[in-house]
């Protein structure tokens, strides 16, 4: 149900979007135990972010920005891509919201510079 809301937004957003608008960024992300294999990702406000999570690790992941709505839960093994698009910039903290995941470490930040 979370990804069907999210993909509307996503469509809407696109839709919106000008012509002028960056190439879309391509991200891979392993989720371990128990760390992101990245604290940071970059982005520009408007661009399309192509999001791929594989979970490497022998637990499940949950990987979750509270801000923009996403929460995407892996088992061992699987693999998800996300893609959506954040207008403003900004910083916006990625955790995996398993319990104690967060406080060991699975922490970053998707940074969104402006586009001007
Ligand atoms: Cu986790």
């Amino acid at each position: 149900m979370h990804k069907l809301l999210l993909l509307f937004a996503v469509m809407a957003l696109t839709l919106t979007a000008c012509s002028s608008e960056p190439e879309t960024k391509q991200v891979t992300l392993l989720a371990e135990d128990i760390v992101w294999s990245s604290d940071l990702i970059e982005a520009e406000a408007g661009q399309m972010i192509e999001l791929t999570i594989t979970n490497s690790g022998a637990l499940d992941h949950d990987f979750v920005i509270e801000e923009l709505g996403l929460d995407v839960l892996l088992t061992p093994g699987q693999s998800e891509t996300v893609t959506f698009v954040v207008d403003e910039a900004g910083s916006y903290e990625y955790i995996c919201n398993i319990p104690g995941h967060q406080d060991a470490g699975m922490v970053g930040n998707l940074v969104i510079s402006g586009s001007d």
